[in-house]
């Protein structure tokens, strides 16, 4: 059972939309850092299955996907005894609560969401409701569990300052129900760059699959797409680090840097006078050494579905614990008959 009644652990709790393969940027920029978290935080992990349906999802392929994302997060080292994990679908407290805080939402509010109108654009034949309410889910996960931080990137922090003013404005009515939440940038905020376009983050839902590494990719693969990784068109071929000048050598260096915990000074001293011929297969290394286990470990634990099944049981037990008991408190003060 989740301990978070009883002590006095701050909560942290995020969701990744199994909408595609997880990449190199999920993990350097999030994943990686969560298992740590769980001696300071009583954390909560969840594949979030119900906002990937406000884009067209093939029913088999969002199936595999969330099973292999749940199997990827343990391969990344999230204990499930010491962390929540679960799958949102399974905790039916989100949606409940969704549609109550979406009473609590203003249109305008909506209107303003940078990545309604992105989505919007690029899904013109699909501008659902969904898509439109999607910040009062979010807000609804979020709240669920009173949580204190929510570590998120940059582009969703709009939908944690919409969330905390639809927990603000619902405490202004009812008193305090839900602990506004704080977004949580992480402090070494790895912004890992396509390897094709350096300028654009790396993202899943890339349709340039050779600018995005994934996960769970065959080092082999791996390898191929550091060699052909853009650096800069200049012919100095020197490993050095500026952002500005040569994008695509800068995130090379911020990856080499972040799977190694070697500073840019070592790394320009390690490949001085070498240049990039030796540099970008450098890069592929130590990035195929450092997935080869989790893909390995996710393989492994994809075989062992009853073992997968439990996990996921538990999971959604002990997070509709906490849930339930945030949706009844809710349930109350709005006026609902208590069964
Ligand atoms: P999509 O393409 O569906 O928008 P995405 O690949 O951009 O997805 P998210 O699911 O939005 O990824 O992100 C999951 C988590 O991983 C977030 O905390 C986000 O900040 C982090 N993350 C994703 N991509 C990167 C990246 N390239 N660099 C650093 N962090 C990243
Ligand atoms: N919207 C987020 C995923 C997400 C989330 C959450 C993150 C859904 N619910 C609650 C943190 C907290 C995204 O698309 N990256």
């Amino acid at each position: 059972m989740a301990e978070t009644v009883m002590d006095t652990k701050k909560v942290m709790l995020s969701g990744i939309q199994p909408s595609g393969e997880l990449t190199l940027g999920s993990y350097l920029g999030a994943i990686k850092h969560w298992p740590a978290r769980a001696q300071e935080f009583d954390c909560y992990y969840f594949m979030a299955d119900l906002h990937t349906i406000t884009v067209r999802q093939n029913p088999a392929e969002l199936r595999r996907r969330t099973l292999t994302q749940l199997a990827a997060y343990m391969a990344c080292g999230l204990d499930p005894k010491q962390n929540v994990l679960f799958i949102q679908s399974h905790v039916p407290a989100h949606a409940q609560l969704a549609w109550v805080l979406n009473c609590y939402t203003m249109y305008g509010e909506l209107s303003r969401m940078t990545q309604f109108k992105d989505k919007s654009l690029k899904n013109a034949d699909n501008i659902n409701a969904g898509l439109f309410t999607y910040p009062a889910l979010m807000a609804a996960d979020i709240l669920l569990y009173q949580a204190d931080y929510v570590p998120v990137g940059e582009d969703q922090k709009q939908h944690v300052e919409i969330c905390r003013d639809i927990a603000t404005r619902f405490n202004s009515i009812y008193g305090d129900v839900f602990k506004v939440p704080e977004p949580y940038i992480p402090p070494v905020g790895a912004r890992v760059m396509s390897l094709t376009t350096p300028t654009s983050k790396m993202s899943k839902s890339d349709h340039d699959q050779n600018g995005c590494v994934y996960l769970l990719e065959k080092p082999e693969d791996i390898l191929r797409k550091f060699k052909k990784a853009v650096t800069d068109s200049d012919m100095e071929h020197c490993v050095r680090y500026a952002p500005k000048e040569k994008p695509g050598v800068a995130n090379l260096m911020q990856i080499y840097s972040a799977v190694t915990g070697k500073s840019f000074d070592e790394i320009e001293r390690e490949f001085e006078g070498k240049g990039y011929g030796v540099f970008k297969p450098a890069v592929g290394e130590v990035v195929a050494d450092c997935l080869r286990p989790i893909r390995e470990e996710t393989q492994r634990l994809l075989e062992d579905k009853a073992y997968l099944e439990t996990v996921y049981r538990e999971g959604a037990e002990r997070a509709s614990y906490i849930a339930n008991k945030t949706l009844r408190k809710v349930y109350k003060k709005v006026g609902f008959v208590q069964m």
